[in-house]
């Protein structure tokens, strides 16, 4: 059966792969499942047909035959689950590396996002130093327990795994900041995730559609 996801027509990011499109095609690279892309406009996000896939009016949905999915984790789960390759047989690795997958969306992401918001929402405002400095002291302390457990290993737990993907996915938000510049092996960590041939397929062809919409 076709996997049908969506993606932005134009990405804000301008084609650096921050868009939520992103971890669900390198799954899909991972796993070796041809896809096919949907390009949205913004507008389209907000109507009927779209809202029915995602009911926040956001990427990436995800359709296979009768099932369609959103949360970008809940794809890559799925798309896990439902492959080899991205989760351990073994049930008690399984289901950490699961947990990996729930601490980067929950965990990790959300001070990052938040940092995000400030930038967009709030940097004119007068308080706006204070709270930039507060959510990036949140960042710190989640990258330095994050670095503290990773120490030289090569992968969170055992094999690359979806709970890499996804930490990964998220860390890299932090690529234009100076944040994770403390810790190498972080640094390391997301070089090595994006050293991996599924990560430069998905990687180019979300920079395809990019550089398409802006030569059209
Ligand atoms: N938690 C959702 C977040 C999805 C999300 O934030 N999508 C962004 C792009 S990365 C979006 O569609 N933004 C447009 C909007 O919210 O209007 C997921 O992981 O899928």
């Amino acid at each position: 059966m076709t996997v049908t996801i969506t993606a932005f027509e134009r990405s804000p990011d301008r084609g650096k792969g921050l868009a939520r499109d992103m971890p669900v095609r390198w799954a899909l690279e991972e796993v070796g499942q041809p896809y096919r892309v949907r390009l949205v406009s913004f507008e389209a996000l907000k109507q009927p047909a779209h809202l029915a896939l995602q009911p926040f009016g956001q990427i990436p949905t995800f359709e296979e035959g009768d099932l369609a999915l959103f949360e970008s984790g809940a794809i890559v789960f799925h798309i896990a689950q439902h492959h080899g390759g991205l989760l351990p047989d073994d049930a008690d690795a399984r289901a950490r590396a699961i947990a990996w997958m729930f601490a980067a969306q929950a965990t990790i992401e959300p001070p990052i996002v938040d940092r995000e918001a400030a930038r967009f929402l709030e940097s004119d405002k007068s308080w706006y130093e204070e709270r930039r400095s507060g959510v990036e002291r949140r960042i710190s302390r989640r990258l330095g327990d994050l670095s503290a457990r990773l120490g030289d290993a090569d992968w969170l737990d055992g094999a690359f795994s979806a709970g890499d993907l996804m930490m990964i996915t998220v860390l890299r938000r932090l690529e234009s900041s100076d944040l994770l510049n403390p810790y190498p092996n972080l640094l390391a960590y997301v070089a090595r995730g994006k050293a991996r041939p599924a990560f430069q397929r998905a990687f180019d062809a979300q920079l395809a559609v990019f550089t398409a919409a802006a030569s059209g």
